[in-house]
């Protein structure tokens, strides 16, 4: 049997439910995932006097094949590209840049120091994210940036961040789609600190003269991340939840949730619906925490399912700009790349392919029998042959074959990366 004719066997299963499977496909091919650049190097960007990852994150492994430049890290993403269904975003850091072989410090970036990935992103097609990179960097040692109790650190990272700002509105003007532009600092101590308030004072300030300067809404929207600890930043975080949350909504710019940034039993799923109440768009990490922010590679678990079913069944493809945060070093990068995108996408189309309002509505009946039997048979509903079919039809390798590609990358190209 063709992957046409398991589909259309598969369609009639969910349309008894009302769910219109064509139509289905095509809204979450307008879908676009924000992929993260930083899976193909470890986070070690391009700079002349390349730095140490520091800020508390950590990437394990030692897999062959890191892209070692800006061609050959573009090489992976057009790889990996196209090994994932549909049209989407590149998140890059301010480390990406590309200063022809000259030191420019991180407060001197400037737009045409990424109009190599401008012009990339428009041969494809792609949309353009940035973060400014507050780590790894001489002014960031101490583990204190944006909160730094010394003025001069603050305000060199504060023409980081403006400088970014910039470089969001440069890629939303050239790419003609809008720019999130994200602030993660590592802020924060090792130790049971002295003072809370001060620190998260000057950050407040930081963040304030950071937002100073208008930027059209059209071409970059401005978001901020917090975070619950990090390595040598375990007993107090400047950025933390309620800091950034308050200082989001006041300020009208978004809040990001990384789901790697919680406390273990806390999940970014059951925080979507409180967002969306509150705030008119809401930005995501999503990642993969194991035992602590480690940013595994996403897997089609549970908790990726409840977050994908929270965006869709609240009506919210559109509000919520959805981007990958994870990195390994142990596996191939590309089939990183793919494993973690795939199943972000096939989270989405399981969410998608549920009888969404009639399980609203037996919980208003309170009818929670049905509720959950139908919730646990759906679990089992031929899903794999919709997903199947959409790879198929979007020209990209069903099932298990994009690993052929792989394969054939490994072996072509980086195997031969020393
Ligand atoms: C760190 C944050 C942050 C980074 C990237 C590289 O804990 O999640 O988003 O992972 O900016
Ligand atoms: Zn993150």
């Amino acid at each position: 049997m063709s992957i046409r004719e398991k589909y259309e066997m598969a369609k009639k299963e969910y349309e008894k439910w009302g769910i219109d499977v064509d139509n289905v496909l095509e809204e979450l091919k307008k879908v676009k995932i924000s992929i993260h650049c930083w899976q193909g190097d470890d986070i070690a960007g391009f700079e002349v006097n390349q730095q140490e990852l520091s800020g508390g994150i950590a990437t394990t492994g030692n897999y062959p094949g890191k892209a070692r430049n800006p061609e050959e890290l573009r090489k992976d993403l057009d790889k990996a590209l196209s090994l994932i269904p549909g049209k989407h975003k590149i998140n890059l850091h301010a480390i990406y840049a590309e200063t022809d072989g000259k030191f420019v410090d991180r407060d001197e970036i400037k737009p045409e120091h990424f109009k190599n990935w401008v012009s990339w992103a428009k041969k494809n097609g792609l949309g353009l994210d940035f973060n400014p990179t507050i780590f790894s960097h001489e002014k960031a040692q101490d583990g204190l940036t944006l909160s730094h109790p010394n003025k001069e650190i603050r305000d060199f990272w504060i023409r980081h961040c403006v400088a970014s700002r910039k470089i969001g509105e440069y890629f939303g003007k050239e790419l003609g789609q809008t720019c999130l532009t994200n602030i993660w600092i590592p802020d924060g101590y090792k130790d049971i600190p002295s003072d809370r308030l001060g620190p998260r004072q000057r950050l407040k300030e930081s963040l304030e003269e950071i937002l100073k300067i208008k930027i059209d809404k059209k071409y970059n929207l401005d978001s901020v991340e917090s975070k619950v600890f990090g390595i040598g930043a375990e007993s107090y975080t400047v950025g933390s939840s309620e800091f950034y949350l308050n200082f989001a909504a006041k300020n009208g710019i978004l809040n990001l949730l990384d789901t790697g940034h919680y406390h273990p039993t806390e999940v970014v799923s059951d925080k979507i619906s409180s967002m969306l109440l509150f705030f008119d768009k809401v930005a995501l990490h999503v990642s993969r925490p194991v035992r602590w922010d480690s940013d595994h590679v996403v897997i089609f678990d549970d908790e990726l399912k409840e977050l994908a079913k929270e965006i869709v069944r609240n009506n919210a493809l559109h509000r919520v700009i959805i981007g990958l945060d994870f990195f390994d070093a142990s596996i191939n990068r590309i089939a990183a790349w793919a494993i973690g995108a795939r199943n972000m996408i096939k989270a989405l189309l399981s969410a998608m392919l549920l009888p969404n309002q009639k399980l609203k509505v037996l919980q208003d009946e309170e009818n929670y029998t049905e509720r959950l039997a139908l919730m646990e048979e759906f679990k089992t509903y031929p899903m794999g042959a919709i997903w199947d079919y959409y790879c198929e039809i979007n020209n990209v390798p069903v099932k298990e074959t994009w690993l052929d590609e792989v394969k054939k990358y490994e072996k072509e190209e980086l195997s031969k990366r020393k």
